[in-house]
């Protein structure tokens, strides 16, 4: 990699995706960090780390959760990408940011962020998707798949129809499905064409959430 606006290979970030857990704080019955360690144990290849909603901490005392996230995440090299918080990604050094639609652009992140991180995009329709590559974002989130409890301002849930298109059409940026996927309702999602899948109340609420990080990879390793 050189200069600053340098992208990772685009192999090695499709290989990191295959289970991309998120979580805040409010999204958890146990103190996040037990939830991300037993998760990681469990399987997760990528964290992404989504204070967000009701609840959800602010200041300093989101900065300090993100942070002992982060010191797990790097003890075990696991990826830790922060969303939609550039400043919180830039202050810690995080590996990468993800954003929505109403957020600035992978290319104007790509410049706040310097080289070698990762920049995921939420897309739920062909132009959306269309911009975001044009954006150079490294990998897209689409969804929701199915119905999600997790995400008060979820767009209409679709199936795996967009990323099959997607897909027929050639289309072979890195993706990962999101929206309601559990270990039962995943294996479309794979099949439809995603590299990976994008969880949080499945692993996050799980009485044991290692057991269903494992779930995940098993079905992800096929
Ligand atoms: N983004 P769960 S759906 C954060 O469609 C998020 O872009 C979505 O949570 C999108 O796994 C969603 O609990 C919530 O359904 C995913």
């Amino acid at each position: 990699m050189t200069g600053n606006d340098s992208r990772l290979d685009s192999e090695y970030v499709r290989s990191q995706l295959r289970v991309y857990f998120i979580m805040g704080s409010v999204n958890c019955r146990r103190p996040a960090a037990a939830v991300l360690e037993e998760a990681i144990a469990g399987g997760v290849t990528i964290f992404q780390f989504r204070e967000k909603g009701p609840g959800a901490l602010t200041g300093e005392d989101k900065f300090n959760l993100a942070r002992e996230l982060q010191r797990i995440c790097r003890a075990h090299g696991v990826l830790f990408i922060v969303n939609d918080d550039i400043d919180l990604a830039i202050a810690l050094n995080a590996d990468g940011v993800h954003v929505g639609q109403d957020d600035e652009p992978a290319r104007v992140l790509r410049e706040q962020l310097g080289g070698g991180k990762i920049i995921g995009v939420s897309a739920h329709t062909p132009e959306e998707v269309r911009q975001a590559i044009a954006d150079g974002a490294d990998y897209l989130g689409i969804g929701p798949v199915y119905p999600t409890a997790s995400k008060d301002d979820a767009r209409p849930v679709q199936g795996t129809i967009l990323i099959s298109d997607l897909r027929r059409e050639g289309i072979t940026i890195p993706i990962v499905g999101i929206g309601g996927i559990t270990a039962d309702n995943a294996s479309p999602v794979l099949a439809a064409g995603a590299d990976g899948i994008s969880v949080i109340s499945a692993i996050a609420g799980a009485e044991h959430p290692q057991a269903a990080a494992a779930a995940f990879a098993r079905l992800a390793a096929r």
